[in-house]
């Protein structure tokens, strides 16, 4: 006979609504939603009375143990994976990096080398295209038929962006083959106005926004959505953090295209005030990209969020250290871009979006789980309560504070960004395939026991013309 768990008498909240119901599990997989289960016929109980049950967190935009060149991100799988699982995350999405000259086999190969015995939470990789040189769009159909069905392209960054032709090609040849584009939308004004800001003295990190004004995101934005477009094709924006870019993929749903948004917490939180303390180690600390934006352009992604434009909320964990950051102390091109909010992403987004009434518990769900879950190629498996899925699971409850204070966290990164924020929402139980991984501070995940998530195909081609013109193909 299986070892049954019930979790009873907590108020499970799917993307769909909310109801009252138990829950049992059994080798990892849910086996029954019902609105009584008998404790007698079950092995363990778990009492959620005042709780709420919710699907495990699904991150589709992680960079757990990556370095480039001297910099170098804190934290590894374990313990980004940790972190997640504090947070209420189970799964997550990297970004396998092609090396330049390299394959996108040997990418994912080495990112399986960093995951394989230290993940700590499911995990899939992006192919992550920063040239296409020889080869790579015929590595396409294997690459999705092995469970990558969503690539990654920069549109700005010397040595790892595409041009339009390269991204117009990838995008294509993703949808013939089932797959998706994402694209990190930013275009390469941004270099020159980086440079001519260092040749006018303005070399500290307060310039480095400056240096990437919305209308670079809007404009890379609306080209790739152009490109997906023409070619009939799927696309996913990535951290998107302009009110204008997301007018652009507003445009391209009320042209009835599949293609989707997504941005990360700390565009939902913070405004480009953080910029201002004149203290570099502090203001460093900030530096990501696309910048952390005006106060207008904060409201204009949470009208994006509760319109349905906007359909993922993401991490972009990325934690490079203080001393990592001070390679850039005279010159601003030189910090490395990026932050590690993962541990804070769901607290935050209950925090800022429930208990503000911009968004209700389903839509919580819906976008720290479910619609990644849809888009990514892990429903069902993923992202749901319902019988057959994994059980994931968290115990969430929606009155629990905490302060943030940087030591006690389970990333690896020498700060953080919320250090002194209380945060109401948290998690007190994280339960991963069964497994109770996190209770109440406490955490018990074993390195290497994440497991590579073999993805679906994300896209099929429309019976129908989503647009009434010729096809470009
Ligand atoms: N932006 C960041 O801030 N960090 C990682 C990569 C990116 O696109
Ligand atoms: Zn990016
Ligand atoms: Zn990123």
């Amino acid at each position: 006979m299986p070892d049954v768990t019930l979790i009873r008498n907590g108020l499970v909240v799917e993307a769909s609504g909310a109801f009252r119901a138990d829950i049992t599990y059994s080798d990892g997989v849910i086996s029954q939603v019902a609105q009584r289960a008998d404790p007698a016929s079950c092995d363990r109980v778990i009492d959620a009375e005042g709780l709420l049950v919710i699907p495990g967190g699904i991150d589709p935009h992680t960079h757990f143990d990556w370095h480039e060149g001297d910099d170098r991100v804190e934290d590894d799988f374990t313990h980004a994976g940790r972190a997640a699982i504090a947070g209420g995350i189970t799964s997550h999405i990297d970004f396998a990096f092609q090396r330049p000259g390299g394959t996108l086999k040997d990418a994912i190969e080495e990112w399986h080398g960093k995951a394989r015995d230290a993940a700590v939470i499911d995990y899939g990789f992006h192919p992550t295209v920063v040239e296409l040189n020889e080869g790579q769009l015929d590595e396409v159909p294997a690459l999705v038929e092995n469970g990558y069905s969503t690539f990654k392209v920069f549109m700005v960054g010397e040595g790892w962006s595409l041009d339009d032709r390269a991204l117009a090609e990838l995008i294509r040849a993703c949808r013939d083959s089932g797959a998706r584009v994402s694209v990190h939308a930013e275009n390469g004004l941004v270099q020159l106005l980086a440079d001519e800001l260092v040749d006018q003295g303005k070399t500290g990190p307060e310039w480095f926004p400056i240096s990437r004004p919305w209308p670079t995101e809007t404009e890379a934005t609306y080209r790739a959505l152009s490109h997906a477009r023409t070619l009939r094709a799927p696309l996913y924006v990535v951290h998107m953090t302009s009110g204008h870019a997301v007018a652009a993929l507003a445009e391209a749903h009320s042209l009835g295209e599949p293609v989707h948004g997504e941005t990360c917490i700390q565009y939902l939180v913070l405004t480009d005030e953080v910029y201002k303390s004149g203290d570099f180690d502090l203001v460093s600390q900030f530096i990501c990209s696309p910048p952390i934006r005006s106060q207008a352009e904060q409201d204009a992604l949470w009208a994006a969020i509760r319109a349905g434009t906007i359909s993922v909320v993401g991490s972009d964990h990325a934690p490079f250290g203080l001393d990592n950051r001070r390679a850039g102390k005279d010159d601003f091109r030189r910090i490395p871009n990026g932050v590690g909010p993962i541990e804070h992403l769901r607290p935050l987004l209950w925090d800022r979006g429930v208990r503000t009434g911009k968004i209700n518990p389903s839509e919580f769900v819906a976008l720290t789980a479910t619609n990644a879950a849809r888009l990514f190629g892990l429903a069902p498996k993923k992202g749901s309560l319902a019988p057959g899925a994994d059980a994931d699971i968290v115990l969430w409850d929606p009155e629990k504070s905490v302060v943030v204070e940087h030591a006690t966290l389970f990333s690896a990164s020498d700060h953080s960004l919320f250090d002194g924020w209380e945060i109401t929402g948290q998690p007190r139980m994280t339960i991963s395939r069964g497994e109770v991984v996190y209770e109440d501070g406490v955490l018990r995940a074993t390195p290497g026991r994440g497991r590579y998530l073999h993805r679906a195909r994300v896209f099929s081609s429309p019976e129908t013309p989503y647009i009434d013109e010729v096809s470009y193909v």
